[in-house]
């Protein structure tokens, strides 16, 4: 056993190590969300910005749920290796940008005087979709959601995003501290506007004074964000020895390829991630309006009927070229209902998703991408199915992925065998789906599911039919069958 990466770590050549004395920079950033996904791309374009222009700006990174990301990382002095994989071979770095790794539950202290602390100019979150207890329809929080109410319940001891960002805003201003910049860096759509709204209403409902202040005088820029990092596999770790000479337990193994698109709202200051590549526009809007259409959507679409037609990887459905052709039928259709972006030509930006898709070595899970569908679907597929459907376009793949949805939904394959759904709705689906048998019946009863599905949709009567069509070759045939029915 060799021994285990840490900072005194001499790093084999052709690993790059950080290029600064990570030491020397303070903390500026608390990160909520200490996954593989931050590992691999805000936490790297922080690296680069450090190595460039320096700042105190590492970052402390804080789990909201499970420790086991703060237990890899502390006995490595929160260094980790990301391993960047493409048909050109594997490229390792290791990352300095991470000062500290906490877990909610077990620092609580540190993170609450983390977040307070003045050194702190900017949270970013990478917490999911689920995590934030947004009510889609209202704007505001979703006063059913675990984390909501429980915070609502107890704003003294907050649990989850909404309750510790509101809680330290509130302190650092009874502290004459100026508030940091919340940077949402999941995939939803107007991700800044959209958590400037929830905080503003769980301080409405819990320190209503605080929620001029938050409206005020918090920024709260979007930002689009994109790197494929499937969750690590079982051949990561080995992977990262082989590459380092020792082990690291927190290894990342991501594409080389990142994108980062961010406003330039930052009061307080920010890192200079454009070292990293990162690019700052006025208006994020037509750039996350791509990416959660073309690629999310295209991804949601082959997770569903992937997973149903026997592919457990993407890259395994990028080789059935039936369904990959579907994949980039869906990548036009989804085009067809953007704005123009700047700089970007839809065409050449579909075929560089197709070819990132087919990575040869990327293991990601179509499984993975299909989890949480009810909170990913209504931006990937249902918002350009609207502007589709208003504007005459044709419906076909959105329905083919909505069919393809309600399938996966049923919780089990063609042969019989039962998965798990993994979506915070998985009670409601199974309730609403128990005892449905026909096409029609099952798509009648999810279409009709609570503020998910836009009623210009839902209760358009071509669309129902699209997707009934569809769902019962899916449940009469198979999914294999569903997909060479398809018009290409
Ligand atoms: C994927 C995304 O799991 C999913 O839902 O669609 O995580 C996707 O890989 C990233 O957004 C790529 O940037």
């Amino acid at each position: 056993m060799t021994g285990r990466l840490t900072a005194a770590t001499q790093l084999p050549d052709g690993v790059a190590g950080p290029g600064y004395d990570p030491q020397a920079h303070g903390s500026g950033i608390v990160h909520l969300g200490l996954g593989a996904f931050h590992k691999a791309h805000q936490a790297v374009y922080t690296d680069d910005a450090l190595a460039a222009s320096g700042g105190d700006w590492r970052i402390t990174g804080v789990s909201l749920r499970s420790a086991t990301a703060a237990q890899e990382l502390a006995p490595q002095d929160c260094r980790y290796a990301v391993l960047e994989r493409s048909v050109d071979g594997t490229r390792a770095r290791v990352i300095g940008a991470l000062a500290a790794a906490l877990a909610l539950s077990r620092d609580r202290a540190a993170v609450l005087a983390a977040l307070r602390a003045p050194a702190t100019r900017i949270v970013s979150l990478t917490v999911t979709e689920k995590a934030y207890g947004i009510d889609r329809a209202g704007g505001g929080i979703d006063r059913a959601h675990p984390a909501i109410a429980a915070d609502l319940a107890d704003p003294r001891h907050p649990q989850g995003v909404a309750g510790l960002l509101v809680r330290a805003l509130a302190d650092r201003r009874a502290a004459g501290v100026p508030p940091f910049t919340v940077l949402c860096c999941d995939n939803l759509p107007e991700n800044g506007r959209m958590l400037r709204a929830l905080l503003v209403d769980f301080a409405r409902a819990t320190l209503p004074k605080l929620a001029d202040h938050i409206a005020c005088d918090v920024a709260f820029p979007s930002t689009m964000v994109d790197r494929i990092t499937p969750a690590r596999g079982a051949g990561t770790l080995a992977l990262a020895q082989r590459m380092l000479g020792v082990h690291d337990a927190a290894a990342v193994e991501t594409e080389a390829f990142r994108q980062w698109v961010v406003e330039d709202r930052f009061p307080t200051g920010r890192p200079a991630w454009q070292a990293g590549g990162a690019i700052f526009v006025d208006d994020v809007r037509p750039y996350e309006a791509l990416k959660l259409r073309m690629l999310n959507g295209a991804h949601s679409l082959l997770a569903y009927a992937g997973f149903l037609a026997g592919h457990a990887l993407v890259r395994d459905v990028m080789g059935d070229a039936a369904l990959a052709a579907l994949v980039a039928r869906h990548m036009a259709a989804a085009a067809a209902t953007l704005d123009p972006v700047p700089g970007v030509d839809p065409d050449t930006y579909a075929d560089d998703l197709l070819k990132r898709f087919a990575n040869p070595h990327l293991a990601h899970e179509t499984w993975q991408i299909a989890m949480d569908g009810t909170e990913k679907l209504p931006q990937r597929i249902w918002a350009p199915a609207c502007d589709a459907l208003r504007a005459g376009q044709p419906l076909d793949s959105f329905a083919f992925a909505t069919a393809a949805w309600m399938r996966y939904a049923l919780g089990r394959a063609d042969d019989g065998t039962s998965y798990e759904l993994r979506d915070p709705r998985e009670q409601a689906l199974r309730q609403r789906l128990a005892g449905a048998a026909s096409a029609g019946d099952i798509a009648d009863r999810l279409l009709a599911l609570p503020d998910l599905i836009p009623a210009p949709l839902a209760g358009d009567p071509g669309w129902r039919a699209a997707v009934v069509s569809r769902l019962s070759v899916m449940l009469t045939d198979g999914m294999a069958a569903a997909i060479a029915g398809e018009p290409r």
